[in-house]
């Protein structure tokens, strides 16, 4: 009978749930092509860790990989009901506690191997970790698109380890019980980026969406909701997401370096960012976001996959 055991965390409301032992082995090659074996040998074990009965949709889940460079302490691929993530920054908080609580880390700087990249994660205390993102940058301002039933929308497309369209010209309310409108908004937006064949640098789709708007709490600089893949909402205020919008401050003038960011989540919940200069990114300026949010483990689980389950996988 097939176990796999996972630590399930939440980071800000945002649940995550990291394969440790009992998960395929996609190899010892990079992550990015470890992520391609993955995605083409062994989707069925990302469904069946993620998806329902055993997850849901909310759900993203991390492959715990031996690290390829013996500099680097662990990597991992994120992915979630969809597919698979690039990076996560909320997932790379979860992983972080995750490893502390198995008594794998301690407090200090660890680099993780991601398939875009290595990322710096330092362990602060048992719960809090600054995420030193891959470098973040803005792709395209003010981007305008029709969007069915809502007229034309402006954004800007950037990058910050995912793509993200930021639209801060709207009319919605960013607070949890409109969640259900936001989530239709957002998912229009997405669909309307789609038709117009409008995608990232890399020709990969745009699939995460963020609104901002005004924080509740006034000690933060800004609120968000974050539409994922797979169509839910990030509870977090989403760690790739934070580093995309302060790329696009830092290219407007808005951040300067050092400054600190609040970036309070649709839950309430709030990262810490900062942006350091790097070089450009296909002639765009870029910054290394460094991300810093706190998780908690949730539970620490084997997964049971009986031979004679029709829907184990
Ligand atoms: O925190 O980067 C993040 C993230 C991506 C998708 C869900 N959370």
């Amino acid at each position: 009978m097939r176990r796999i055991h996972v630590i399930d965390s939440h980071t800000g409301g945002e649940p995550t749930r990291i394969i440790v032992q009992g998960g395929p082995d996609p190899g010892p090659c990079d992550l990015a092509q470890r992520r391609e074996v993955f995605r083409q040998q062994f989707d069925h074990v990302r469904r069946s860790v993620i998806c329902e009965p055993r997850g849901s949709d909310i759900l993203v889940g991390g492959l715990l990989c031996p690290p390829l460079d013996p500099a680097c302490t662990a990597g991992v691929i994120f992915f979630n009901n969809t597919g698979f993530l690039n990076m996560c920054g909320h997932g790379m908080i979860g992983l972080m506690v995750t490893l502390a609580w198995l008594g794998r880390i301690g407090p200090g700087v660890h680099h993780i191997e991601t398939p875009v990249g290595i990322v710096t994660a330092t362990l602060l205390d048992s719960h809090r970790v600054a995420v030193r993102n891959v470098p973040s940058w803005r792709y395209l301002r003010d981007v305008t698109v029709p969007v069915s039933g809502y007229g034309v929308v402006r954004g800007d497309v950037a990058w910050g380890g995912n793509w993200f369209f930021i639209v801060s010209e709207h009319d919605k309310e960013l607070s949890l019980s409109r969640w259900k409108t936001l989530s239709e908004f957002t998912g229009s937006i997405r669909q309307a980026l789609e038709s117009a064949g409008l995608t990232g640098a890399d020709g990969s789709p745009i699939d995460h969406i963020e609104l901002s708007g005004p924080p509740v709490d006034s000690r933060a600089d800004s609120r968000n909701f974050v539409l994922c893949p797979g169509g839910a909402y990030d509870r977090s205020p989403c760690g790739t997401g934070t580093s995309a919008r302060i790329a696009c401050l830092a290219a407007d003038g808005l951040l300067s370096p050092g400054q600190i960011w609040r970036q309070e989540s649709i839950t309430g919940s709030v990262f810490e960012a900062t942006a350091e200069r790097t070089d450009n990114v296909n002639g765009h300026p870029a910054v290394v976001p460094t991300i810093t949010g706190s998780a908690w483990i949730t539970g620490d689980l084997q997964l049971i996959f009986e031979p004679s389950d029709p829907y184990q996988a």
